[in-house]
């Protein structure tokens, strides 16, 4: 079968406990010579199989005497030597690649010159011949040679052994690292480098030296970068008691990069757009995610490093984990109420949106084609939630005893997601593992229901909870999870009671006495922190969330609820039934919002936001989604007008601090960028004069606050705004992203096609998936001429499809899901997009777009 299956895993025949490898860096080729140290472990067999693509073999040897050609085969992407007598033997492998033929950007590769890797998931197989699979773990000893003024920067894993000068201007390195490691975490850079350099004390007193590689010119932008690793690796140490192992960090900034950054051991590489960050270049929440990213990649170390997954189905034991450890760390750094809105937005926008289409799968799948299409939302967030769920469970104590144990017991091995599960709940008497673990096995999202029954003269209150799945085919699906409940009941405005309640079976009742009310029936909120990613639906009226909006104090019920009403509204608006009642009472409530001079200004600015249309597109069923564009401008007019007084007032009063320094300052920012779009979308002359000045500004997060606001604002000084970036960032690729995007998003009219001009730009870099991404997620999200009605915009985008993912599949196996919701759309759409895809699947195509293409059209 083409499937790689969960329950087809058998330990590899043999061990691999050490790796000497040999670059030679030439002018168009690299040569690779890999000894391996092999161990066999099944005695049944003489024949040994490793993974190989696109490697040239020139000769390989058995312990020094050469293989004949007729006892090894060569295939597509393996080798095969059979009849070997030995137990334990070198095998010598002298290979060639091409770095600079590669634009896969997946195992080595050149970037600007500069030759990088990537081997996770499974790009060393294009370095060298390899078992290539997490649960081989070597000791890996690499020389690199190279010459000198082309490559004066060598670098690879762990510590360096010797440095020497040779004949022809050529030079050397020896590399080696301590540490076991799987081959995905084997990395090599080699280039023209400027290196900034700092260090950090550890705990226990031991200097490490933090080395940043960027291309030259780009040293002024990287002490954020350094900031940002010195507070991730105290904190690990703080939080979890996790130091640093080896005594040199290096980062390499990489301008062609599929993903955010790849943690190899002791040598991440990272997208230069998550490096190059200062205030001036970089937003706010930019920075903050840099910040969360460089703490993701260096929590690695011990969650994925030192203690690895087993095979690729364990691949959210490290991701999830760290997810959850980097939301952990941005939470304790900065504002936890907010970063839990946040997540949980993201969440719900994004893995909620693959939960409930072709694409979903479990958190631990059971069988895959290409690993790659697997670095999902749901592995990476869900992941996340579901240890957020555990650690709520078994409460902090038992949480970080269980943790230190799980890394102490694996720690330099490859483990299972229910070896740390079981770990984690192992001196725990209340839940059942093996009923917990079930969270990895189903897809879907779980839909809790709610039903209050109120005694008042027994003062009792009943909550009638049940749960189910709505994807029936995976049977997993039937079984009831653990359901972690926070609630909070209120009595009156001054008497909450705040609780956590877990379900635990298909239908429970959770019964609270005692309870003295005013109300008709006490008032309950589900959920609160979004304690579980599911949704749920209960017996509150609207009158009642009027009430929840002015009770609550959890942000995220808070801005769940105001979403509540946003959509309510829209919804009656697509009907032609606009509710003017409840739009009025809404409004008044966000006016006293406004009003509250207490409120914090990041979360006032989310409950003024109107959903955008990626937002409405992602819950909604019988799309049309060039009314929904006219729906949603039309209500930032109508809000942008009755809120004008109250907004004009707030924006006085925060103008003072947005020349604060981040993180000072971020909230009144974010909540000026809401401001100006509301304002600007109800006609307001005065204020566009205003924006306009701000997109020279010295924060970014103002000038493209300034630009974005614009986007769908049809105005001579649109043109001119954008011509003031461009003009000022021209030669800055990572900000010029912006500006691509924020062409991509313009709508002309509904016929012409604006975005073909910013590929024909002398400024577009076909090889950056940044500026492909740029370019077309925005078109996609936020510009409706994707969505014209005589199919025109879907298929333009399937010719982008069909020839960038001849260069990078990886980039368009991701991005073709914009795809997989055809069928809540209504028709035309829905028949143009279904047919879209068909012409799309006709073509020759990546294996990574095919396997992700026939789930959208089984
Ligand atoms: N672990 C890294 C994943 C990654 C990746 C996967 C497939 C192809 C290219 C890639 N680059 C990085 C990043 C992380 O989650 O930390
Ligand atoms: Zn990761």
């Amino acid at each position: 079968s083409k499937y790689i299956k969960l329950e087809d895993y058998k330990v590899f025949d043999y061990e691999i406990p050490e790796i000497f490898m040999d670059f030679v860096i030439n002018k168009n080729a690299v040569n690779v010579t890999t000894k391996l140290k092999l161990v066999k472990k099944n005695k049944n067999t003489k024949n040994l199989i490793l993974d190989g693509t696109d490697i040239l073999i020139k000769k390989l040897f058995i312990d020094d005497s050469l293989i004949e050609k007729q006892y090894y085969k060569q295939q597509k992407n393996n080798l095969k030597i059979e009849n070997i007598k030995k137990d334990i033997f070198l095998l010598k492998i002298e290979g060639i690649i091409k770095p600079k033929e590669n634009t896969s950007l997946l195992g080595m590769y050149e970037s600007n010159g500069i030759i990088t890797t990537q081997c996770e998931a499974e790009g060393f197989r294009r370095i060298s011949f390899h078992a290539d699979r997490p649960d081989i773990l070597s000791k890996y000893t690499v020389r690199i040679e190279a010459d000198k003024n082309d490559y004066p920067v060598l670098l690879s894993n762990g510590n360096v052994l010797k440095e020497n000068n040779l004949t022809n201007n050529r030079h050397e390195i020896i590399w080696e690292d301590p540490y076991p490691k799987p081959s995905y975490l084997f990395a090599l850079v080699a280039g023209k480098l400027n290196c900034v350099k700092d260090n950090f004390i550890t705990k226990s007193n031991k200097k490490v030296k933090i080395n940043i590689y960027v291309e030259y010119g780009d040293e002024k932008y990287v002490q954020h970068a350094i900031s940002s690793l010195k507070k991730s690796m105290k904190w690990d140490e703080d939080k979890y008691n996790l130091e640093y192992d080896l005594s040199l960090f290096n980062i390499v900034a990489i301008r062609h990069f599929n993903m955010g950054a790849m943690e190899n051991k002791s040598l991440n590489i990272f997208n230069s757009k998550l490096i190059l960050a200062n205030s001036e270049t970089t937003t706010d929440e930019e920075l903050e995610r840099i910040e969360g990213v460089i703490a993701h990649e260096y929590f690695h170390n011990w969650t994925g490093n030192r203690v690895t997954c087993r095979d690729w189905f364990q691949l959210s034991l490290k991701e999830g984990l760290t997810v959850f450890r980097d939301q952990q760390f941005t939470a304790d750094v900065h504002n936890s109420e907010i970063k839990r809105l946040d997540d949980a937005k993201f969440l719900r926008r994004n893995q909620f949106r693959e939960d409930s289409g072709p694409t979903s799968h479990p958190v631990m799948p059971e069988k895959y084609q290409e690993i790659d299409n697997f670095y999902t939302t749901t592995i990476y967030e869900k992941g996340s939630e579901i240890i957020r769920m555990l650690n709520k469970l078994v409460k902090d104590e038992n949480f970080y005893k269980g943790f230190s144990n799980y890394i102490s017991t694996y720690d330099g091995k490859a483990a299972t997601i229910d070896q740390f599960v079981d770990k984690i709940l192992e001196h725990n008497k209340e839940i059942d593992p093996k009923k917990f673990k079930i969270w990895y096995k189903q897809n879907g999202t779980p839909k809790v229901k709610f039903k209050r029954i109120w005694d008042q003269t027994d003062e009792k209150l009943t909550i009638e909870a049940s749960q189910s799945n709505p994807i029936k085919k995976n049977l997993y699906n039937d079984l009831p999870l653990i359901i972690p409940i926070n609630l909070a009941i209120f009595c009156d405005e001054n008497k909450t009671i705040e609780k956590t309640v877990v379900l635990k079976t298909k239908k429970q009742e959770f019964v609270f006495r005692n309870i003295r009310s005013h109300l008709q029936i006490p008032l309950v909120t589900y959920f609160r922190e979004f304690s579980s990613p599911v949704e749920w639906e209960s017996d509150t009226t609207f009158e009642e969330k009027f009430l929840i909006l002015r009770y609550e104090k959890d942000f995220f019920t808070l801005s769940n609820t105001v979403k509540v009403f946003y959509k309510k509204i829209i919804l009656c608006r697509l009907d032609e039934k606009p509710d003017h009642k409840i739009e009025n009472k809404f409004i008044s409530t966000l006016i006293s919002f406004i009003k509250n001079r207490d409120i914090n200004l990041s979360l006032l600015s989310e409950l003024l936001s109107i959903p955008t249309f990626a937002e409405i597109e992602s819950e909604m069923e019988n799309l049309d989604p060039l009314k929904i564009y006219k729906t949603i401008d039309e209500l930032n007019h109508l809000f942008g007008t009755k809120l004008k007084e109250e907004l004009y007032f707030k924006l006085q009063e925060i103008e003072t601090s947005l020349d604060k320094v981040w993180p000072e300052g971020k909230n009144e920012r974010k909540l000026i960028e809401t401001i100006w779009k509301l304002l600007l979308h109800s006609d307001d002359e005065e204020i566009k004069s205003k924006i306009i000045n701000y997109v020279d500004s010295n924060s970014m997060t103002l000038a493209k606050a300034a630009l974005n606001s614009f986007s769908r604002i049809n105005c001579p000084e649109r043109k001119i705004i954008s011509n003031i970036f461009f003009n000022k960032w021209k030669n800055n690729s990572v900000v010029l992203d912006s500006w691509f995007s924020f062409n991509a998003s313009i709508e002309i009219d509904e016929k012409t096609n604006s975005i073909e001009k910013l590929f024909e730009n002398t400024y577009f870099d076909s090889k950056s998936p940044n500026t492909l991404r740029a370019i077309l997620n925005t078109f996609v999200t936020r510009n409706s001429t994707f969505h014209a009605i005589d199919g025109s915009g879907y298929k333009y985008i399937a010719k982008k499809i069909i020839d960038f993912d001849k260069l990078n599949p990886i980039v368009i196996s991701r991005f073709i899901k914009v795809f997989s919701r055809y069928n809540y759309y209504s028709e035309p759409y829905k028949s143009n997009m279904l047919e879209t895809i068909k012409q799309i699947k006709k073509n020759k195509l990546s294996t990574n777009t095919k396997e992700v293409l026939d789930a959208i059209i089984e």
